[in-house]
């Protein structure tokens, strides 16, 4: 047992607990009373921020604790970012602890949630600690208003609950039939983990801290929610998903039925709204920031600050584009080509009350918490991706000697066969509910439906006439449109999921590569609840129990049980492609171990600095234009397969 490491998870934990409230645990409370940053200033690499925020606190000037936070706010953010960084200078775990405990109790509690965490996942010494789920630590962002007033009535009368939550919306609303996807708690925490492994506002040169193909993950993963979204709509017989744009009314309103824990409701959007001029940004400009990144895409270069011309015309040109349209701080030239996509979860969160007339709080596309509860999340994203789609046209199409691994065969793939199903959860609401001196926790618990699959095994036949390293791409492709027309292949590349990536060896003559599905390159299992971990972590103090420390921890990842999109009860037909390519030709030797990706790097990347394993584009080969004749090489394989949907209600 690594006591020291142990203790560490045990702190982080309780710092995390009821956040809202004032630091229950004594030594820590007593800890955050007594440091005083200004008499340690030498113990951090850069005592500025450190600085910033202790004068920012004795001034009056945070945000005050109560008060909601929105990363999108720029104050906000900033003050959070000098909260980060000022956890993160922290030389030693002493000094960063102590930080953490003084800030606990003085810092707004959004941010401090939100700056502890990212510091926990980038700093060495607390590499491997386990966070909790961001569901347990700010319920309120993921259920909606009528468990939260449940669980409160259960906690007046001490009595353990468990409340059903149900979608938002009635079946009135057909954009309901996919809300399973887009409220699901497990998506939604992997998609707000992905922005804090991979935070806009990340300065890398500052920090000293490489972020590998960040603006293409950017798009890649984003590009594979949409898909995934698309895949789930074409299952319950809607239409893939169009994309807004600025001068055309939003034709479906939402209404999130969710609470702020103070503040009020998060706000709604009725039908056919249309966007408005907020007072610091203007309609025009998101036409005009679209017009210059459409003039940068067409030219194949991007004009930077200093009015020089930087290339797109090849692999890494979306990872500059990425970036561009993200924007993050790497952008090229954020002057010119703004904020498109951060400016749009504004755009859209703010929509009913653009002026500020009313006081509203934020909406939910102002988290990245909430952000894909509002289906106009995938219509923003869908037109951000028309844009890296229209620069990916544009490059030459693979080659034969790109697509092909001379000597390697696929013959034969089999698969289970794939079953989805829906299954209760219970998300502890422990951390939801105020304290009060009286009234003891009790156990409430919202219980939601969530997708699910049963497990499946690939087996891949190769015939080879070389021993060979292999990197194996699974993909998952529509067939038929909401038509019922058969999809073409070049137009079927983009709604094709990703299933998995990894390596295999090969051997001269006939292998069978299998893969479990919970092997997933894509996706991560269900998170540990603060609970276990909690009880786990005081089992091994106590000698009572072992403690795996996994130095490569993943929080971010998409929830294997949503590997699969639903199917349909009749059983639904999809393509699924198996591409084979010569490992040792892509291979990126940055890694200290030997690498089978495995984790959930295809959405998540390699953390902790290191490069991407590979270096073919994401989503290769699907990611350029496909003429259809001369795609398809010996090395790939294609059938059909059938998803079916289990219904056990
Ligand atoms: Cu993840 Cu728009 O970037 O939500």
């Amino acid at each position: 047992v690594d006591r020291e490491f142990l203790t560490r998870q045990n702190e982080i934990l309780h710092l995390l607990n009821k956040v809202h409230e004032p630091n229950r645990f004594k030594d820590q409370s007593e800890l955050g009373r007594s440091y005083d940053p200004t008499a340690h200033f030498d113990k951090y690499k850069n005592a500025s921020p450190v600085k910033s925020l202790v004068k920012l606190y004795t001034s009056g000037q945070l945000l005050p604790r109560g008060h909601i936070f929105t990363l999108f706010n720029d104050k906000h953010r900033e003050q959070m970012i000098t909260v980060f960084e000022s956890l993160f200078y922290a030389q030693d775990w002493d000094t960063f602890y102590r930080t953490a405990c003084w800030a606990r109790d003085r810092v707004n509690e959004g941010q401090f949630v939100y700056a502890l965490s990212v510091a926990v996942l980038h700093r060495e010494d607390t590499r491997g600690i386990v966070l909790p789920p961001a569901y347990e630590i700010y319920p309120h962002l993921f259920v909606n208003s009528e468990v939260i007033h449940a669980a409160y009535r259960a906690k007046m009368r001490q009595e353990p609950a468990v409340v059903r939550m149900n979608f938002t919306g009635t079946v009135r609303n057909p954009e309901q039939r996919v809300a399973y996807l887009g409220e699901d708690v497990g998506m939604n925490s992997h998609h707000s983990h992905w922005h804090m492994d991979f935070p806009f506002w990340w300065k890398e040169q500052e920090y000293g801290s490489h972020k590998d193909r960040k603006g293409e993950l950017f798009y890649w993963m984003h590009h594979q929610l949409i898909s995934r979204f698309d895949l789930e709509r074409l299952s319950n017989d809607l239409p893939f998903v169009e994309p807004l744009y600025w001068d055309e009314k939003i034709v479906d309103g939402f209404y999130p039925q969710t609470t702020y824990r103070v503040g009020g409701e998060f706000p709604a959007r009725p039908d056919n709204f249309e966007f408005q001029d907020l007072k610091n940004i203007k309609v025009k400009d998101m036409v005009d920031y679209t017009r210059r990144i459409r003039e940068a895409i067409s030219q194949q270069a991007v004009i930077t600050k200093n009015g020089d011309y930087y290339s797109l015309n090849d692999t890494t040109g979306i990872d500059t584009l990425g970036a561009l349209i993200e924007p993050s701080v790497d952008s090229k030239h954020p002057e010119y080509y703004g904020a498109l996509h951060n400016y749009g979860h504004i755009m859209l969160g703010q929509i009913t009350d653009p002026k500020g007339k009313f006081n509203m709080p934020p909406g939910v596309m102002e988290h990245f918490e909430t952000a894909t509860r509002d289906p106009a999340f995938f219509r923003l994203h869908k037109y951000i991706d028309n844009l890296f789609k229209l620069h990916k046209d544009l490059l030459p199409k693979y080659t034969q000697a790109e697509l092909s691994f001379p000597g390697v065969k696929v013959s034969d793939v089999t698969v289970d066969e794939l079953v989805t199903y829906f299954e209760d959860f219970d998300i502890d609401l422990l951390n939801a509910l105020d304290d009060t001196q009286e009234l003891d926790d009790v156990e409430i618990k919202a219980r939601v439906r969530r997708l699910n699959h049963k497990p499946f095994t690939f087996h891949i036949t190769i015939n080879s006439e070389l021993d060979a390293t292999a990197a194996v791409r699974v993909f998952l492709g529509p067939k038929y449109d909401w038509f019922g027309q058969e999809i073409p292949i070049n137009e079927k590349r983009l709604y094709m999921v990703e299933i998995d990536k990894f390596v295999a060896k090969v051997n001269k003559g006939t292998t069978v590569v299998q893969r479990k599905s919970s092997e997933s390159s894509v996706t991560i299992p269900d998170r540990e609840t603060t609970k276990d971990l909690v009880k786990k972590v005081h089992d091994a103090l106590e000698g009572k129990s072992s403690f795996y420390v996994c130095k490569d921890v993943r929080h971010c990842g998409y929830p294997d049980r949503l590997l699969l999109p639903k199917g349909k009860k009749e059983g639904m037909p999809f393509t699924l492609y198996v591409i084979v390519t010569d490992f040792e030709k892509e291979k990126v030797n940055d890694l200290p171990w030997d690498y089978d990706y495995g984790g959930s790097i295809s959405y998540c990347g390699v953390l902790s600095g290191h490069k991407y394993p590979d270096s073919k584009p994401m989503g290769f080969p699907f990611d350029r234009h496909i003429d259809g004749d001369h795609f398809f090489t010996e090395n790939m394989y294609q059938k059909e397969v059938k998803i079916t949907f289990q219904d056990n209600e």
